[in-house]
């Protein structure tokens, strides 16, 4: 089975912070756990460029646009290759590859009549790339950024998007899975009913962008021409081969910020253009940290590589994907990584790895690793791929660190060493093997969501004859 997820794409006007890494995780998960099904992945992530806030920052930095665009996707790139991200993909909207996409994608949107030159009158939010109505405005600022509006007059080339109202809603009525959670459903349905409305899809007198076929005077607006990035990936429209065997994406993973632009305009798009919608839309929350909002302005944007010296990057992994159910809303805490990095890997899963190396070690030195996964751990582990699935990865992470649990237990409930010492080798080398391959079928589903721990925690458990470790999985950690 082939399978292609997305994360959306990033603007480059700053580095990136742990909220967009966030998603990149997400999507490295699943892509890790396909690959480990031996299914065919295709996971992309890249950067939005033709963007008037990268045009903006490139000017705070007394730079060429070109110039910085090519520095910061540098810099983006690279902070995800240094995290371990498994993209298989990077796309850049100043491509060749894209451009061309874009080109060909509204020529077939023209085919069909849907786009038209009309005036645009209204407001128009830098921050967010949003064409907005008063209502959307808090307080006579942009939702998103805090910051007015401009106000602007032009002639602008529109889509169509109302005539795609009806086709839009029976398709979220014939496909309740198609944008998730039910919350994200929920809105993005009720806009649809209520504000569906033709969209702008060029600027005018802009210089930075993809160029309008129909008109080179304009650009193409940045979310029209960054939409279109998951059609560049996966190979449209020059090859046809690769086109075919990925698209449509099984899942975008979006946070719920830019729901609207993922579940209207560009399903409405691929209508137009008659081609094949994307099977999943995935909308997860955004968190706070310690319970402000990130912001530029705020400075507390956790740059993830400096996080990433501190814990390693699987424990960040693990606190993010454990601690807010993929869907919610969530807070970032560094005291509750910290905690939760004691606990659960330091005293939970490290503690537990060296102790039952130590006893086979110590009571049982020629322990080949055989025997059967104990039947209360078989039962827990085969709810992980099920929730895996749902993308429900703290469930799944329960389920694992449960089956941790019912071997701590066994240990507390046999006393290995009381066995050894009443020289009952039988129920002692039970024991030892229950716990050794409770770590074992653990550590099989721990591989996508962990993969560094998994290799390290595999090596140690394929040594012959197994030893105990010479350093801890997860060394404590005091103070932050
Ligand atoms: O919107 N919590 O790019 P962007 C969780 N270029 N996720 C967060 C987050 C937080 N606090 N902050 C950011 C754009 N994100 C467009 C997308 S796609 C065709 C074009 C993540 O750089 C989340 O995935 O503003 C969110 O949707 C994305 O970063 C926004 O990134």
């Amino acid at each position: 089975m082939k399978f292609y997820v997305t994360t959306p794409i990033f603007y480059i006007n700053a580095k990136p912070h742990i909220g967009h890494v966030y998603t990149a995780i997400a999507a490295d998960v699943l892509a890790r756990w396909h690959r480990s099904k031996q299914d065919d992945v295709l996971f992309s992530t890249g950067t939005d460029e033709n963007s008037q806030k990268n045009v903006e920052a490139a000017k705070t930095a007394n730079q060429d646009i070109a110039v910085f665009v090519d520095d910061m996707a540098d810099t983006w790139e690279n902070t995800f290759k240094e995290l371990g991200i498994s993209h298989d993909f990077f796309v850049r909207t100043t491509s060749p590859e894209h451009h061309q996409a874009v080109t060909a994608l509204l020529n077939l949107i023209e085919t069909h009549g849907d786009i038209y030159l009309g005036d645009y009158q209204g407001l128009y939010c830098e921050g967010s790339e949003d064409f907005v109505n008063e209502s959307d405005l808090v307080n006579g600022l942009c939702p998103n950024s805090n910051k007015p509006p401009k106000k602007i007059t032009e002639q602008n080339y529109f889509f169509k998007l109302s005539n795609y109202r009806d086709r839009l809603l029976e398709h979220y009525q014939k496909n309740p899975d198609f944008v998730q959670p039910e919350s994200a459903r929920k809105e993005i349905i009720s806009y649809i009913e209520h504000e569906l409305a033709d969209i702008s899809i060029s600027r005018q007198a802009q210089e930075w962008g993809i160029r309008l076929p129909q008109d080179s005077e304009h650009a193409v607006y940045v979310w029209f021409d960054a939409l279109i990035n998951y059609l560049t990936v996966a190979g449209f429209p020059a090859d046809e081969a690769k086109f075919k065997r990925y698209w449509p994406a099984d899942v975008h993973l979006i946070g719920k910020d830019i729901i609207k632009f993922h579940g209207a305009i560009w399903p409405a798009m691929l209508m137009a253009a008659d081609l094949p919608l994307p099977k999943k839309v995935f909308a997860h929350g955004f968190f706070t940290i310690d319970g402000q909002k990130i912001s530029k302005s705020l400075g507390n944007a956790i740059d993830p590589i400096a996080l990433a010296k501190e814990y390693p990057f699987d424990a960040i992994r693990y606190y993010l994907l454990r601690d807010i159910p993929f869907g919610n809303d969530g807070d970032f805490s560094p005291q509750r990584l910290l905690d939760r990095y004691n606990a659960d890997l330091a005293n939970g899963l490290g503690n537990l790895v060296s102790r039952t190396l130590n006893m086979i070690e110590q009571y049982w030195p020629d322990y080949d690793g055989s025997g059967d996964t104990p039947a209360q751990v078989e039962e827990l582990l085969a709810t992980v791929d099920p929730q895996l699935n749902q993308l429900a990865f703290d469930k799944a992470l329960s389920a694992i660190w449960q089956s941790l649990t019912w071997a701590d237990e066994r240990i507390e409930q046999t006393k290995p060493w009381e066995l050894a010492k009443a020289g009952d080798t039988k129920a002692l080398q039970d024991v030892l093997a229950q716990l050794f391959l409770t770590l074992v079928a653990a550590n099989e589903k721990l591989g996508p969501i962990m993969p560094k721990t998994h290799v390290k925690l595999e090596q140690l458990l394929n040594d012959r004859p197994i030893k105990k470790p010479t350093e801890p999985l997860f060394a404590r950690k005091n103070r932050l």
